[in-house]
C-alpha cells in the first residue's frame, strides 16, 4: 500500500512540476546576474531584502497541513499558509533527519522533499534545510541523551568513528547534490546541529564540548564541500541561552564556515520575555554587520497558537521593534502537523485574521510579495 502511493504520487508530482516549467522561473534572473557559484545568487538574494522586508517561512509547508498530507491525499502546491494568506510563504524549510531510510523522521519520503524543494524553488522561494539525524553510533533519534561510546568525540576528526558518521554525510551529499534543474544545482540554507545551547539533541551542550562541537561542524561543511556540494548557504543557530555576542559565539564554528547568523527561540515567547528577544535579536544583527553575514530568525513560533493574537504582538513586534531588529532577513515557524502541534493558524482557527494582518505588513514578505519585490514592484 505504502509503495503504490508513494509511486502515484511521485508520478503525480513529477507531471505538476512539468507543467510548472513552462511557468517564468522567478529564480533564473538573480542567478544569471550573480556570479557563477549558486550560493553567491542565494546570499544576494537574502541580502537585497535586508532593511526593506523581511522574508516568512514554515517548516513542511507543501508537505502536509492541519487535515491534509501532499504524499497522502495526491495535493500538489497547497500550504495552510497559502489557503489563509492568499501566498505560499517565501521561505520553505525542510529536515533531513533518517536520510538512510525512504522517508525523514517525519514521515516525509526524501523523493517528495526534492520535489518539494524544485518546486518552491520554481515559483521564487528560497528552501533552508535542517537534519535531525539519527545518533551515528547507536541510531538513536536525535532527542535520546547518548554515552560516552556515542558522543560527539567519537565520531569527529581523530575519533575512531568518523567513518560511521562520514557515511552519513556521504547520504546528504548525495540528496544535495541531486538538488537541480536542467544539470544545474539549486542553492539552499544548510542549517546542521542547531540548539546546540540546550541538551535536547545528542549534540547538545552537555554532551559535547565547545570544540568538539565546532569540529562536528567544521567537519561536517569541509566534508560535504569536499564531495561536491557547492550549493549551500550555511546557518548557525543556537537555542535562546544567551545574553552577549561572546555568549552567542561560544559555539561557533568559524567566519569561515558560516553565512546566516540565527537563533532558534520559542521559550523567551512563553514567557513573555519580548525585551530579552529583541536584545538576543540585536546581538545577532550587531555581529552579522561586523562580519558581513546574514542575520535570521531561524525559528521561532507559539505552540498550537497558545499565544494569542501571537503573530502581530509578539511576533511582529519584536521584529520591528528596533531599526536594528528591522535588519532581520527572514523568520521562519514549525509545522502544521496536528491539532495538539501546529504554528500557524489554519483556515477558521480563531486567530486567522492575526495572522492575515501579519502577513499583510508592509514589513513581512510572504512569497508573492517577495516575487513582486524581485519584479521591482
Ligand atoms: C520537533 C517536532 C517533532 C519533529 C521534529 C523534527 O520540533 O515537530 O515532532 O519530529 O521537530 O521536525
Amino acid at each position: 500500500m505504502r509503495k503504490l502511493s508513494l509511486s502515484l504520487f511521485a508520478a503525480g508530482l513529477s507531471a505538476f512540476l512539468i507543467g510548472c516549467d513552462g511557468r517564468a522561473n522567478k529564480n533564473t534572473g538573480t542567478m544569471e546576474t550573480g556570479t557563477n557559484a549558486p550560493t553567491e545568487a542565494l546570499k544576494a538574494q537574502l541580502r537585497s531584502v535586508q532593511g526593506k522586508g523581511i522574508l516568512f517561512g514554515q517548516h513542511d509547508a507543501l508537505s502536509y497541513g492541519i487535515g491534509w498530507n501532499a504524499t497522502r491525499d495526491n495535493v500538489y502546491d497547497r500550504s495552510d499558509i497559502r489557503t489563509v494568506a492568499g501566498s505560499h510563504p517565501a521561505i520553505f524549510s525542510w529536515d533531513l533527519g533518517h536520510i538512510d531510510d525512504k522517508m525523514n523522521l517525519d514521515s516525509v519520503p526524501f523523493d517528495s522533499i526534492r520535489s518539494f524543494i524544485i518546486h518552491a524553488y520554481k515559483m521564487g522561494g528560497i528552501n533552508t534545510i535542517s537534519w535531525h539525524e539519527r545518533n551515528p553510533v547507536t541510531n538513536d533519534n536525535s532527542w535520546t541523551k547518548p554515552d560516552s561510546s556515542s558522543m560527539v568525540f567519537n565520531f569527529i576528526p581523530g575519533g575512531t568513528k568518523v567513518e560511521l558518521f562520514n557515511q552519513k554525510l556521504d547520504k546528504v551529499a548525495t540528496f544535495l547534490n541531486s538538488l537541480q534543474i536542467d544539470g544545474k544545482k539549486i542553492p539552499v540554507i544548510f542549517r546542521p546541529w542547531h540548539e546546540m545551547d540546550g541538551s535536547w539533541f545528542w549534540w547538545g551542550s552537555n554532551y559535547c564540548t565547545h570544540d568538539e562541537y565546532k569540529a562536528l561542524y567544521r567537519h561536517t561543511i569541509t566534508y560535504l564541500r569536499s564531495k561536491g556540494v557547492d550549493n549551500i548557504v550555511v546557518a548557525y543557530s543556537p537555542d535562546r541561552n544567551f545574553f552577549s555576542e561572546e555568549e552567542y559565539l561560544q559555539w561557533y564554528p568559524g567566519d569561515d564556515i558560516v553565512d546566516i547568523i540565527g537563533m532558534d527561540n520559542y521559550y523567551d515567547f512563553v514567557e513573555n520575555k519580548l525585551d530579552l528577544i529583541v536584545k538576543k535579536l540585536e546581538i545577532i544583527v550587531d555581529y552579522a554587520k561586523k562580519t558581513n553575514k546574514i542575520p535570521a530568525m531561524t525559528e521561532c513560533g507559539s505552540e498550537r497558537m497558545e499565544i494569542n493574537n501571537w503573530y502581530t504582538t509578539n511576533l511582529l513586534k519584536v521584529l520591528t521593534s528596533t531599526e536594528k531588529t528591522k535588519q532581520i532577513v527572514y523568520a521562519q515557524v514549525w509545522r502544521n502537523h496536528r491539532l495538539e502541534h501546529f504554528y500557524v493558524p489554519f483556515k477558521g482557527h480563531e486567530q486567522e485574521a492575526d495572522f492575515i494582518q501579519f502577513a499583510n505588513d508592509q514589513q513581512i514578505m510572504l512569497l508573492n510579495k517577495f516575487n513582486q519585490f524581485k519584479e521591482g514592484k
